[in-house]
């Protein structure tokens, strides 16, 4: 599964939405508006940054637009 920690409004975010859009992924959004997962997500990664990726079955979590999108692209596009 996996699982995008986001805020309303960021275009960061937005930026990783599409890409994942544009390889058919679905995410289980996370909004850190909601000050319970804003504190998740801090527990989590150590920091309060959104985009955040948390790739449940390999095991990776990131931070950075940039970096997720290459790795949505690395490991999820069509073949
Ligand atoms: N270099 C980062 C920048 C991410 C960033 O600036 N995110 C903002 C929202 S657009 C953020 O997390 N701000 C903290 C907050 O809103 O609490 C990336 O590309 O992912």
């Amino acid at each position: 599964m996996l699982t995008l920690y986001v805020k309303t409004g960021c275009p960061f975010c937005h930026k990783v939405l599409d890409t994942g859009a544009e390889l058919g992924l679905t995410f289980d959004e996370k909004n850190i508006a909601d000050d319970a997962v804003a504190a998740e997500l801090v527990a989590r990664g150590g920091k309060r940054q959104v985009p955040y990726l948390v790739d449940s079955e390999r095991g990776v979590e990131m931070y950075e637009s940039a970096d997720i999108d290459a790795y949505l692209r690395e490991q999820y596009a069509p073949q």
